[in-house]
């Protein structure tokens, strides 16, 4: 179906090998010179009859307290009548005219409520974001009466999430913002912190971008596609500032501002002196959109940063080191600073272990200084064992006794399962089993295992079928426990748990990449508010204000494209929860390369990894999960070869029966099928999908990579299918398995 790669295509790796049907396969949105795109924020017109009605409503803009020029460009209050006074004039073609007080005109209000009936408002300017966040004063309402529409909340940012909740609306061209009576929407976040990671480099690389320039390879980190590093060299302010404003708007209320390689790539100089003022701006422009910062420094800094002769927290010089740092940070950065991330000892990475500490010494020591200035350390649970140690177990002991022992300003960071973002793992048991910890889930909104940005794989599904899951309790009379309840505080009402991403934003005028791929920025932000919203209705909304005059079929299309696309990079990867399918550059599948990750177990006859046994990995989760796990009937099949060891020929229930080689080799099948069969949808809604918010040839740029997505995926199948093959002596030949031995 696809001939060979033209010469303008520059991709080098294996697997890549698509012509591109509609041209040569450059990348239009890359090259352009236009500038970047708006995403979901393009304030385009709407149609005339709704920008009419819309118009006569919104005819007066009262923003109290904003008149006073203290609060320009400081206050999220300021920052939502901006926006409310552009997005309005962008999409109904009239500014509102910007007033201190309601009159006789049809008005939009927004209104700061006390937060409670002792707290007059004295003026916003004097308030700094609440810390720790309080979820319910985040809250907003949007409220109709005959004249006016009021948004209201009882903080700054939650007047500014609400606006830009009605400017969603306005831009779906939402009848029920215009007319009735009453209150249209209320909304509270559930996870107290919401935080977008930086996984950027100070060297301007990003560990794991995929959204780089295209001239330059986006199968590694890609060169130069931060769009805030280096410092202190001239940056495109817009980007960072369209920044903040995106991830405002979907609620984000944190950022780590580095890569958690703290020690690599120009990172271990983040807290010279020099660095630190080169950031204050961006931080008090971040801050000014209710989004705290976090800092990611190398735990070696006292050597390389302060010239100390060692780097042991144990040494009193050490430690007043840091105390000093940590002032000047908090000095320079004010209540936008709110704490210190840290990595340590893995994967190369210094850390307590390198002065015979343990990860909660290690933690404790920095919450304790960091508490001087009302900050917080998050520890990053993340770490890979020594040869031959089930890493998810690994992962578990190594944190497990934390409830009661860490420091109440101590998070701790977990990804969402034990092996390492996986296309399909088990929820991480930490979640579990510590509840008197404050714990946050970290997703990874960058397509890392998910074929970079060059497959359609829009994340939300996962990440709500993981939310959702029950973990159970071990402290009665609490029975359920999902995991969206515990990124929420948990039974123990934790208030620094939260939910975090990391980043898939890169320089490439399309953000992400992909164009789809901004699905994932989008809907995470949308459910780590709301984690119980079903990820369909998120993909369909993205797609609505990201492509909002499209018809009716397009968005339908589109929305069945995103909801699909999980399950099928899953069947042409790697189904039944076996993990790790790829080669050391996370995205090719290819043999010699699969056969070092052996995850997956497999023999000439069974394949899995028994974590069932009595101490395996499956006995770490509360008892009712356990034994779910535990017993080869309850597993969940889509789970299975994560704790079991099976024969081959062993029959799947909810597969039509099919034995695990069957379904190996059809699930792959499947998946290049439905992976072609993007490319023709797509083809099929040309001319329906209004892609007005995207520089450059979007409509080329999305072909092109579908169909680099389907041919990869063809060779993503052939070489899972030829090594099976080999390694049992069975292929599937007219839809029936035959072994040589027959
Ligand atoms: C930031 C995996 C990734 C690394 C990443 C690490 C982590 O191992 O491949 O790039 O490093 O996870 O999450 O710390």
């Amino acid at each position: 179906m696809f001939a060979k790669a033209s010469d303008n295509y520059e991709l080098n790796h294996s697997a890549s090998s698509a012509a591109c049907r509609l041209g040569p396969c450059r990348l239009h949105g890359e090259i352009s010179s236009q500038p970047h795109s708006q995403l979901w924020l393009s304030y385009r017109p709407v149609s005339a009859g709704y920008a009419v009605h819309a118009s006569a409503r919104f005819q007066e803009l009262v923003c109290p307290e904003t008149g006073d020029l203290a609060l320009a460009g400081v206050s999220p209050l300021w920052r939502a009548c901006e926006e409310l006074l552009a997005g309005l004039e962008g999409m109904l073609g009239r500014r509102p005219s910007r007033v201190n007080a309601t009159g006789t005109a049809p008005a939009l209000l927004l209104q700061l409520q006390p937060s409670s009936p002792d707290d007059a408002i004295s003026g916003a300017a004097e308030r700094s974001l609440a810390w720790p966040p309080s979820p319910a004063d985040e809250g907003y309402s949007i409220h109709l009466n005959t004249l006016h529409t009021v948004i209201s909340s009882r903080s700054p940012q939650g007047v500014l999430y609400g606006a830009f909740e009605l400017l969603r609306r306005l831009r779906r061209e939402d009848p029920g913002a215009l007319a009735g009576g009453g209150e249209v929407v209320r909304s509270a976040p559930s996870a107290p912190l919401r935080h977008w990671d930086l996984w950027d480099n100070l060297d301007g690389s990003v560990e794991r971008g995929y959204a780089g320039p295209w001239q330059h390879r986006f199968d590694v980190a890609a060169a130069r596609s931060s769009v805030v590093y280096p410092l202190g060299q001239q940056r495109d302010e817009q980007r960072a500032h369209d920044l903040a404003r995106l991830l405002a708007s979907v609620g984000i209320n944190g950022i780590g501002w580095s890569n958690v390689n703290a020690c690599d790539h120009g990172n271990q100089h983040l807290l010279s002196s020099r660095n630190i003022a080169s950031m204050r701006a961006l931080v008090a422009l971040f801050y000014s959109y209710g989004i705290h910062s976090f800092l990611t420094p190398c735990f070696d800094s006292p050597q390389i940063v302060g010239g100390l002769f060692t780097s042991n927290p144990q040494v009193p010089e050490v430690k007043a080191w840091w105390a000093k740092k940590i002032e000047e940070v908090a000095g320079a950065f004010g209540d936008a600073f709110r704490g210190l991330v840290f990595k340590g000892n893995t994967e190369g990475q210094p850390g307590p272990g390198s002065h015979g500490m343990s990860q909660l010494q290690g933690a404790n020591f920095f919450a304790e200084l960091l508490e001087e200035v009302g900050a917080i350390c998050i520890w990053r649970a993340f770490s890979h064992p020594e040869g031959g140690v089930d890493q998810a177990l690994y992962q578990f002991q190594r944190f497990e006794n934390w409830d009661g022992e860490a420091r109440w300003n101590v998070a701790l960071k977990i990804k969402n399962g034990p092996y390492d973002f996986q296309v399909r793992e088990p929820v991480h048991s930490l979640f579990g089993h510590l509840s008197n910890t404050s714990l946050i889930l970290e997703f990874q909104a960058a397509q890392e295992y998910f074929g970079h940005a060059k497959h359609l794989v829009a994340l939300p599904s996962q990440w709500s079928s993981y939310l959702g899951f029950d973990l159970s309790s071990r402290f009665p009379p609490y029975n359920v426990q999902t995991l969206a309840q515990v990124a929420s505080g948990g039974i123990g009402r934790m208030p620094f748990s939260g939910i975090a991403a990391v980043s898939n934003i890169g320089t490439s005028r399309n953000w992400t990449g992909h164009v789809f791929s901004a699905v994932n920025t989008y809907g995470f932000g949308r459910l780590a508010w709301t984690p119980t919203t079903p990820a369909a209705d998120i993909m369909r909304e993205w797609v609505e204000v990201t492509f909002p005059r499209s018809s009716s079929y397009a968005v339908s299309v589109l929305t069945r494209m995103l909801q699909r696309s999980w399950e099928v990079y899953e069947n042409y990867t790697s189904s039944l929860g076996w993990g790790f399918a790829c080669a050391a550059n996370h995205y090719d599948l290819d043999d010699m390369d699969r056969r070092r990750h052996t995850d997956h177990r497999a023999s000439a006859t069974h394949i899995g990894y028994p974590r069932n046994a009595g101490g395996g990995y499956a006995s770490t989760y509360n008892a009712k999960v356990a034994a779910r796990f535990q017993s080869i009937e309850q597993c969940p099949e889509e789970l299975l070869l994560s704790f079991h060891q099976v024969p081959y020929t062993h029959r799947l229930r909810t597969k039509n029966n099919s034995t695990v080689l069957e379904w190996i080799y059809r699930s792959h099948m499947s998946g290049v099928n439905a992976a072609e069969g993007f490319v023709t949808d797509w083809l099929a809604i040309e001319g329906h999908v209004d892609l007005g918010s995207y520089p450059g040839d979007a409509f080329v740029d999305i072909t092109t990579r579908l169909e680099i997505g389907a041919s990869d995926a063809a060779a993503f199948a052939k070489s899972i299918r030829e090594y099976f093959e080999t390694l049992t002596g069975c292929g599937l030949r007219d839809g029936r398995l035959q072994c040589h031995a027959q």
